[in-house]
């Protein structure tokens, strides 16, 4: 049966502002809808705050001054979904074979609420049955210990701590596995690629401050109204201290362009909005490096011609009287001359600090504005506009999301958000920084200890001194590794820390049935998702306490701790009751399965349980740097920082220099062009948080009551011979030896540009090939597929 929701689906324009009203409204209705008691609801004043518990939304920074209080619309929701009062308990499992679960929507399975007891299937009624402890680890233990390590993934989602994911990566390398695939692969890793070879960081280097500090802002490719909504009111302060926001982005999202803060009352009543960007450049999807370039080129030639004294020329001003773009290079050239600048580069900087400059200059100096245009969709003037934005301003922070990361091209993409940062020493001075606004709320810090495949990235041998094992040198799984393991039938165990990896990840269909055939899945988790129904031949679901919740321990109730986008550590201690007197932490689930299943190394599990304390020292002795007083420096308001070295632009790359990297293309190779054929984005909705759905609303994209909707560009629902409204299948127009589909979309008439579309995910992943990736940090493309739209013989399931 598949559910279907109760509203009638209503499609326009969204035309309010993001937070206000609507926002109030939606946080009480989850609340409500949820049956969070009264006295959890109180909660929400505790959430990012010193003494509370950090959001299990997104990863946006904890200032150490909170407001009174310290969350959003989505960071509420998150709370609520997490403290509900319904429960997917043993009866609810008992009544529901897993055949039947199968067509359940996403929405309906984790709205069953919270699991609250360990759980095996059973074949013979085709449902998950209660188990003790003792026996889930014990089969658990003993399955493991008699496959080969290099047959076992290890998958982590970005919510678990950082005591959780020492103690998991460590579990891995001790049994013999580097396969450590993570939520990251699929989101920042571009990023983690990128960023090392251009500035030698892992990380983004903007600090929290930099918001106060800078007089500019590039807002790229990220959704702040729906992904990170607290990062509004940083742009908010921003904005009336006079700061410009230069945004690029797919879409006009409601969030870049106004906001009512939902918690200034005095704003709420007036309805006063702040508007958020001065310039918002729409571009196309896959469009930016392009876009960059052309920002770049009008950098360095208006620096040129400033160097020969040839003012006038500046971005090109005279050499095309007619041209109606002349306006913007003739203001800029003028604007040049007005403020009496004799260049525009830090030709310092990039002389003390930089190589591959004059590679890079060549470049952008030889690409055709036509061309530019073609690939970015934005004009010549626009990229001259924006350049001009750039050069007057001191301290430009550059902030990025995943329409960046997300592409086949997702490194050179990161890589040209350095190159612009660098050309005016943008980077390691107050208020100009890289800004990598993260997803899950510790996505970054599980990296930071020893989540990673890579070998490389892991103090091995501090490892092996510590705990007396050897670890395996070997450069384990990434997602998309794991992913092609599993298809071609190698993996043969899944143990997941969280996450709902067969939705998340591309290539549905065939990932689905290769699942089902795999000897073993583990899944430690809050909630029931479709990783969970569809199993392996031995399925074990292992629910655990979530971060809100209190977490007893032998020596008293536990801390947990995460890193930020902004790469602070903050500590976070459960307030709310938890779900289930059955649940375990995930630290001692963890060290339930490590003990049934190693028979080497020396680690004081039990202690570690009883005392997370412990956890830290260890954390502490493995990375001394990057932990130093570790326990005593991780409640401290504000958290404390990891330190960056390229903050201090010291630049940890192979020649000690930060590197402009030259992208060499503007656009990826999708195959020859068709007319038929659109770049399809796949985007996330304000009733979501990845795959888990709250809901068929997005509110500011003005969508009610489903999700099974395509936003394209009139002109293109016009000449392919459709309707708004019409409904149409979606077919990848790649690799046309393997059909994927998804069915039933309704086609809706959007403000994007021509030759694009979007739709939401997780519903259009079967339409992504695993092959279509970045090369080098194995990124889907999630933010660029060439699809065709196909009249349907379905009908929408929402
Ligand atoms: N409410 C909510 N919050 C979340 C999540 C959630 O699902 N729901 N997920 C969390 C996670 S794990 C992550 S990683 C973050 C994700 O947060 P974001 O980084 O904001 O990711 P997306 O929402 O996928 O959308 C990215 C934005 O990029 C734009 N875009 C798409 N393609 C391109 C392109 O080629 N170029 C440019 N310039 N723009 C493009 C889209 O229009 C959209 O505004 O949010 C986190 N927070
Ligand atoms: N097409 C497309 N695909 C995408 C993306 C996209 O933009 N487009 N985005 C990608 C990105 S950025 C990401 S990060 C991934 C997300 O991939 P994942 O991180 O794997 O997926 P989530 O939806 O965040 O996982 C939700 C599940 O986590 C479990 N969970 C929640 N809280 C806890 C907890 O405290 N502990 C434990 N153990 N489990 C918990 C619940 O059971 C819930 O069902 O998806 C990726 N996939
Ligand atoms: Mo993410």
């Amino acid at each position: 049966m598949t559910r279907r929701p109760k509203t009638k689906p209503k499609l326009g324009f969204s035309s309010g502002p993001a937070g206000g009203w609507g926002s109030a409204r939606s946080v009480s209705e989850i609340v409500l809808r949820e049956h969070v008691p009264v006295s959890a609801a109180r909660l929400l004043t505790h959430q990012n705050k010193a003494e509370g518990y950090m959001c299990v939304s997104c990863a946006w920074a904890k200032p150490a001054k909170p407001h009174p209080l310290e969350f959003c619309e989505n960071g509420a929701k998150a709370t609520a979904w997490e403290i509900t009062g319904r429960r997917a308990d043993p009866a609810f499992f008992a009544a529901h074979p897993l055949a039947d679960l199968e067509s359940w929507l996403d929405h309906d399975l984790e709205k069953k609420g919270r699991l609250t007891e360990p759980m095996r299937w059973d074949a013979a009624s085709d449902t998950y049955r209660p188990v003790t402890w003792a026996a889930a680890f014990e089969e658990i233990g003993r399955e493991l210990k008699a496959l080969d390590p290099k047959q076992v993934e290890f998958y982590t989602s970005g919510r678990a701590s950082l005591e959780t994911s020492y103690m998991f990566q460590l579990f891995a390398r001790i049994y013999g596995s580097n396969n450590l695939p993570d939520s990251s692969n699929m989101c920042h890793e571009s990023s983690s690629v990128g960023l090392p070879q251009s500035i030698g960081a892992t990380v983004g280097t903007a600090v929290l401050s930099d918001f106060q500090n800078c007089d500019c802002i590039f807002y790229i490719a990220q959704n702040v109204g729906t992904s990170s909504p607290r990062l509004l009111h940083d742009l908010q302060d921003a904005v009336d201290r006079g700061v410009k926001i230069v945004t690029f982005n797919l879409l006009r999202e409601p969030g870049l362009q106004r906001f009512t803060n939902p918690q200034a009352p005095g704003e709420m009543l007036t309805l006063a909005e702040t508007e958020i960007s001065d310039a918002y450049y729409q571009l196309k999807n896959g469009g930016d490096v392009a876009a960059l370039f052309g920002v770049c080129k009008a950098l360095i030639e208006a620096d040129d011609a400033l160097q020969t004294s040839q003012i006038s020329k500046v971005a090109g001003a005279d050499d095309i009287p007619d041209d109606p773009d002349n306006a913007a290079a003739v203001a800029f050239a003028a604007s040049m001359a007005a403020a009496d600048k004799k260049h525009v580069l830090d030709h310092d900087f990039i002389a003390t600090h930089t190589a591959g400059f004059e590679e890079f200059a060549a470049a952008a100096r030889g690409y055709a504005w036509e061309d530019l245009e073609h690939f970015s969709g934005l004009t010549r003037s626009q990229m001259i506009e924006a350049a001009r934005l750039y050069a007057h301003s001191e301290a430009v922070l550059i902030c990025y999301g995943m329409g960046l990361t997300q592409h086949v091209m997702g490194v050179e993409n990161v890589q040209m958000v350095a190159n612009l940062a660098l050309l005016r020493g943008n980077i390691g001075k107050p208020g100009a920084n890289i800004c990598a606004v993260r997803g899950h709320s510790n996505v970054q810090g599980q990296r930071t200890v020893g989540i990673t495949e890579k070998p490389d990235l892991v103090p091995l041998d501090t490892l092996k001194e510590l705990y007396a094992f050897e670890p395996p040198r070997w450069e384990g799984h990434t997602t998309v590794d794991a992913c092609a393991s599993i298809l071609k039938g190698e993996t043969k165990a899944f143990v997941s820390l969280g996450g709902n990896f067969l939705r998340a990840v591309p290539e549905t269909q065939a990932m689905e049935s290769a699942w089902r055939k795999l000897r073993l899945t583990v899944q430690i988790a809050t909630k029931l998702n479709r990783s969970h129904v569809i199993h392996g031949e031995i399925a074990y679901l292992l629910p655990c306490l979530g971060r809100i919740e209190i977490d007893q321990q032998e020596s008293g109730p536990q801390s947990v701790s995460i890193e930020s986008s902004v790469a602070q550590f903050h500590g976070s201690r459960g307030m709310a009751k938890p779900a289930s007197p059955h649940l375990l932490s995930e630290p001692a689930i963890v060290a339930g399965m490590a003990k049934a299943t190693l028979t080497r190394g020396q680690v004081p599990w039990d202690r570690w349980v009883g005392n997370y304390g412990e956890i830290r020292d260890a954390i502490e002795r493995t990375y001394p740097e990057t932990f130093k007083d570790f326990n005593t420096r991780f409640l401290q308001p504000g958290g404390f920082p990891r330190p960056v070295p390229a903050r201090e632009r010291k630049w940890v790359t192979p020649n000690g220099k930060a590197n402009f990297i030259t992208p060499p293309r503007l656009f990826p190779d999708l195959g020859p062009p068709a007319p038929e054929v659109l770049h399809l984005a796949t985007l996330r909705s304000n009733d979501q948080f990845n795959t888990t759905v709250y809901g068929y609303n997005d509110r500011f994209r003005g969508v009610k009551g489903t999700r099974q909707v395509i936003f394209v560009n009139r002109a293109d629902i016009d000449r392919l011979g459709f309707a708004p409204g019409d409904i149409v299948d979606l077919v990848t127009a790649l690799e046309p030896e393997t059909e994927r589909r998804v069915a039933g979309f309704r086609l809706l008439d959007y403000d994007i540009p021509e030759g694009c579309c979007a739709a939401y995910f997780p519903e259009t992943n079967p339409l992504f090939p695993l092959s279509h990736h970045d090369p080098q940090a194995k990124t889907p493309s999630y933010k660029l597929l060439p699809i065709r739209l196909e009249r349907s013989q379905s009908k929408p399931v929402n």
